[in-house]
């Protein structure tokens, strides 16, 4: 029990520290802000890519460039958050992306639970919806949204939901998982510090599914959360409904642009009968493929891209 205060000490101690040297790192060089994190542009996901610290994934922090996370009280079965602003105050006017204002992903730190909604907004600028938080444990909540006149980002909280908890391991890495009936393939993998293809593939009862339905303007959504701290990446897909060239299925293309080696869950949503599924699977990049330890290397931090023998095949 006495360590926790000692620690919460040692933290804000660590935080003057650092808000210290920023200031005096920012005065003296005038470095700019870290820009073009969370762009989500395929032609911007290549090669300048090489020098990962110019980039943190999203969702790592809860306040970044003026905005925060705040959860407020909600009723029981709710969840409610605010984003307040550079000026201080509740944001209340968000720019449409993927057909929402706000996307709320959950999951819990072992990586399970994973649910993708869209809470609505009250004009006092509080976001609520049915919670999505299924039960208990150690939550990462991420606010995934772009407040008009900013730019897209993604902020990360912790929410505990007390109650006895069994962890559970990571599944272990797979090509082939089955969600609601249906049979989700995955071909490609993600490659640290490149863009690289990842196909998913659906069938149903051996055969393929042809008229997937579009879900927030795409075939297929992909969330990807890194084992460790969880950090997001959000990706999209390779073409859209209705440009001339993209089938509904039976297989969606995302360009998939992983900041490190590690293991990640993939959460694939996609629409399907009138409801959407989520089909998940592990991959550790860096590694061979499946069959191999599931619990794969710790995340590098990116510290060894470009290293040769890192990448594939
Ligand atoms: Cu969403």
């Amino acid at each position: 029990m006495r360590t926790v205060p000692r620690l919460a000490g040692f933290v804000v101690g660590l935080a003057a520290v650092f808000g210290a040297t920023y200031g005096v790192g920012r005065v003296v060089d005038r470095s700019p802000v870290v820009e073009g994190r969370h762009d989500g542009d395929a032609a911007h996901a290549t090669e300048e890519r090489g020098e990962p610290a110019d980039r943190i994934p999203g969702g790592l922090l809860v306040s970044d460039r003026g905005y925060t996370l705040d959860p407020v009280d909600a009723p029981g079965g709710q969840f409610a958050f605010r984003i307040t602003g550079p000026d201080g105050q509740p944001v209340t006017r968000y720019d449409v992306a993927h057909d929402k204002r706000m996307h709320l992903i959950v999951a819990r730190r072992d990586l399970s639970g994973f649910r993708h909604v869209h809470p609505d907004l009250a004009a006092d600028g509080t976001w609520r919806v049915g919670t999505p938080l299924t039960g208990p444990g150690q939550w990462r909540a991420f606010a995934d949204f772009t407040p008009t006149g900013g730019e897209p980002l993604t902020l990360g909280v912790d929410v505990t939901v007390p109650g006895a908890l069994t962890e559970r391991p990571l599944p272990a890495p797979a090509t082939s998982t089955t969600v609601d009936g249906y049979t989700v393939t995955l071909t490609g993998a993600p490659q640290p510090g490149r863009t690289a293809p990842l196909t998913f593939t659906v069938s149903r009862d051996g055969r393929p599914v042809t008229d997937l339905e579009p879900y927030l303007g795409a075939y297929g959504h992909l969330v990807a959360l890194r084992r460790g701290d969880l950090a997001y990446l959000h990706m999209h897909p390779d073409g859209t409904p209705g440009d001339g060239r993209t089938q509904p299925g039976p297989a969606v293309t995302f360009l998939a642009d992983v900041p490190s080696t590690g293991s990640y869950r993939l959460y694939l949503d996609f629409r399907h009968g009138g409801a959407v599924h989520t089909a998940e699977f592990t991959v550790v990049t860096g590694t061979p493929p499946p069959g191999s330890d599931p619990s794969g290397p710790a995340p590098s931090g990116g510290a060894d891209h470009g290293t040769p023998g890192h990448g594939h095949n």
